[in-house]
């Protein structure tokens, strides 16, 4: 198609929406300047990042107003996520006004009830199924990942709620999780990150006429009353430690309490790398499987500086082209040196890694040491320097984990005078023997492992969502590769602390593990390595049992 055009306003991560248009086989230009604008004949704008950012940077480019221009055109125009939220009015996350075309504000989710950002799969439901032109079915689950929306407010808003082509329900609030009128389609969630659901509604996109693009009637005004609960799913996400082996070949790998060397003992394995696999070839096959998400952390990065680490950002690439859900890349997220003197901020590590096509980024430990700044300035706000403070500027909080790597710390119940006496968790008396009658408080760890630092779980968990985190996965050396079930009371004071997303990782050894996280915890997402790659557990059985439990899943 010679006249698709892609708008990037230089501060978002694109490279996914690129990756599915090529997958479906369609050839795009970036607009890069005012002129391109009149020569597209259909335009997609994948906003990623922050409605302040996104208006900022098309005004400082000269691109805002032929933007306003082409949409009014009457051209076709698909705007997705901020692309979406840039058609209305204003924005409660910024000062900067919006396009004004829909008549109404973006604004923020109530969190009282439930994370924010609303991340994971939802359902999207057609206002009018009578207009379910575009391969929408009346509800499918689609990939949303936001924390400001436009709710559904049909008495306040008439005019703007008339552009509703699917709604979608968190907790109790509902929102415009699409819009369309005439030329313009916007949805909130991210199509190019929805499996083979998302890359239909964007091949049915481009291939409808111009007449169709132009004829979309207005949606009926309806009351749409929440149900009892939203069918915003749980996430289940394959994990893939990566690493260089002795002959130097990146290679998934998988430790036992974070130690990643065979112990088992032929003359030839004893001491070597474990090797499970490619981490192309897994990722493809968990995205196959369904796998709602997939991480790759390159687990050996502090070692040297990632930018020099081309063979990750390969990885990254090539992996980032086969498989259409989000991708978390993690290990070494930090300002560093090359081995030349050039100094490399954490931003522009992290944007090497958004520009091969990574959805997320997750930083351990210079999130530990900047929370210690933080607890030493007095918990108020960072000041700024941070990884994740400069990244979830940038790019959105959604855009920023924090992978946590705590190890328990044993202390006496009876004489612990410690500061961490109100995080203390007690054995079970029909716990693992060597847990009963001890007491223990989680304390982080730095370099994968190998150093702890005076902080706790808890006080890194609640300093990451001050300094604007997004999400937060919850390892533990202790259960890592197990296969004893994830710590359900980790889990649990890690929700307790915190209002964003939390991932629940280390320890899984059966699907019913999965089952025990999901109803002894109020946790998003559960993320397993070592059962998935020996294929113990496939993520069929994960989600079966799940389903066979009443938790709602995604079908792949
Ligand atoms: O400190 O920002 O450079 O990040 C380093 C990242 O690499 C951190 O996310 C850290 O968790 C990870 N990492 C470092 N060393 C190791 C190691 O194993 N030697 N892997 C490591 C951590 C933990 C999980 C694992 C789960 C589930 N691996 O990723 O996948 O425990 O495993 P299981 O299901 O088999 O039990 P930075």
């Amino acid at each position: 198609m010679s006249g698709l055009y892609l708008l990037d306003y230089g501060a978002g991560n694109v490279q996914s929406l690129a990756n599915s248009l090529k997958k479906l086989g369609y050839q795009f230009t970036w607009i890069s300047k005012p002129e391109d604008f009149q020569k597209a004949t259909n335009l997609i704008f994948p906003g990623v990042g922050s409605f302040q950012s996104a208006i900022g940077h098309l005004q400082s480019r000269g691109l805002l107003e032929p933007l306003r221009e082409y949409i009014k055109s009457g051209k076709p125009y698909f705007g997705i996520c901020i692309g979406m939220q840039v058609l209305f009015e204003s924005s409660a996350e910024a000062s900067l006004k919006g396009l004004g075309i829909i008549p109404c504000p973006i604004e923020g989710f109530d969190d009282s009830d439930k994370a924010v950002p609303h991340m994971g799969w939802n359902a999207a439901e057609v206002v009018d199924p009578s207009q379910s032109s575009d391969g929408a079915k009346p509800s499918t689950h689609y990939y949303f990942v936001h924390s400001y929306c436009a709710k559904y407010n049909p008495e306040k808003y008439p005019e703007a709620m008339s552009w509703a082509y699917t709604t979608t329900q968190y907790g109790q609030e509902i929102f415009l999780s699409s819009v369309r009128k005439a030329n313009v389609f916007g949805t909130q969630f991210h199509p190019e990150k929805s499996g083979e659901a998302g890359l239909a509604l964007i091949d049915a996109w481009l291939k409808e006429s111009p007449a169709t693009h132009t004829s979309t009637p207005p949606a009926p005004l309806r009351t749409i009353l929440p149900k009892p609960s939203h069918s915003l799913t749980k996430r289940i996400v394959a994990c893939m430690d990566v690493r260089a082996n002795d002959q130097g070949d990146l290679v998934v790998t998988k430790g036992d309490q974070y130690d990643v060397r065979e112990k088992a003992v032929t003359a030839d394995t004893a001491g070597a790398v474990r090797n499970l696999g490619k981490p192309v070839t897994l990722a493809e096959k968990y995205f196959e499987a369904g796998a709602d998400e997939l991480c790759l952390l390159n687990i050996t990065s502090f070692r040297h500086s990632p930018l020099r680490d081309q063979p990750m950002l390969a990885v990254v690439r090539a992996a980032a082209e086969r498989v259409f859900v989000p991708l978390t890349i993690g290990g070494g997220i930090k300002d560093s040196v090359d081995p030349d003197g050039t100094p490399r901020s954490a931003i522009e590590v992290a944007g090497a890694y958004f520009r091969a096509g990574a959805d997320k980024v997750s930083i351990g430990s210079e999130a530990v040491y900047a929370v210690e700044r933080l607890r030493a300035s007095g918990w108020e706000k960072g000041d700024g320097t941070s990884a994740i403070e400069t990244i979830a500027h940038a790019y959105g909080r959604q855009a920023v984990v924090v992978s946590i790597d705590p190890k328990r710390c044993y202390v006496d119940p009876a004489t612990y005078q410690g500061p961490y006496a109100a995080e203390l968790v007690y054995g079970k008396p029909d716990g693992p023997e060597k847990e009963r009658g001890k007491a223990w408080w989680y304390q982080c760890t730095v370099s994968g492992g190998r150093e702890t630092r005076d902080v706790s779980a808890v006080e890194l968990a609640r300093g990451v969502e001050i300094l604007g985190a997004g999400e937060i996965l919850v390892n533990l050396v202790d259960r890592d590769g197990t296969g004893l079930g994830f710590d359900l009371d980790l889990v649990n004071l890690i929700k307790r602390t915190v209002k964003i997303p939390v991932v629940a990782s280390s320890g899984a050894g059966s699907a019913q593990h999965f089952v025990d996280v999901f109803t002894g915890t109020p946790v998003e997402a559960a993320l397993a390595a070592g059962i998935f790659h020996r294929e113990e557990v496939k993520i069929e059985d994960v989600k079966r049992a799940l389903k066979e439990a009443r938790i709602n899943v995604r079908d792949p």
